[in-house]
């Protein structure tokens, strides 16, 4: 299994990552949703007009989807229900006709930051497949 550093300078195994300092409120972000275990902020670097990360404010383990198991069950359908929650807030730029809402899992797929989010992304049409 990969263990290398992560893009964003990360090992999987590191304490914190560059998303624990956001939860900690050390880094600024656009906060769009906040509950006890979840925070949703935007992207930094947007694919589209709207660009939202959904991510679990404990990684407990989850620096990717592939390290999920049945303890994880619980937060990963919060995750995605504010997902879709966010999804369907048009004041946050996403149109009535959906949006694409994807996990990038591991290097290949783009994942730079070894703590799970779900991008929720719109506010224009999506090809696919994906590039
Ligand atoms: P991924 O490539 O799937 O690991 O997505 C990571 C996303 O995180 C990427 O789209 C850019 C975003 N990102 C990285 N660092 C920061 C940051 O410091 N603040 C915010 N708001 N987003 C960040």
């Amino acid at each position: 299994r990969w263990d290398g550093i992560w893009l964003a300078g990360q090992r999987d195994t590191d304490p914190d990552t560059i998303f624990d300092k956001i939860v900690a409120k050390e880094i600024s972000a656009g906060i769009v949703r906040e509950t006890d275990d979840i925070l949703a902020f935007t992207d930094i670097n947007p694919a589209a007009p709207a660009h939202i990360l959904v991510i679990p404010k404990n990684r407990n383990g989850l620096s990717r989807l592939q390290k999920a198991t049945p303890e994880h069950v619980e937060i990963l359908g919060k995750l995605m229900v504010v997902a879709g929650e966010i999804a369907r807030d048009e004041s946050l730029g996403f149109g009535p006709d959906g949006a694409r809402i994807v996990v990038n899992d591991g290097p290949a797929a783009g994942q730079e930051v070894p703590h799970l989010h779900i991008h929720v992304i719109g506010g224009r049409a999506m090809a696919w497949p994906p590039g």
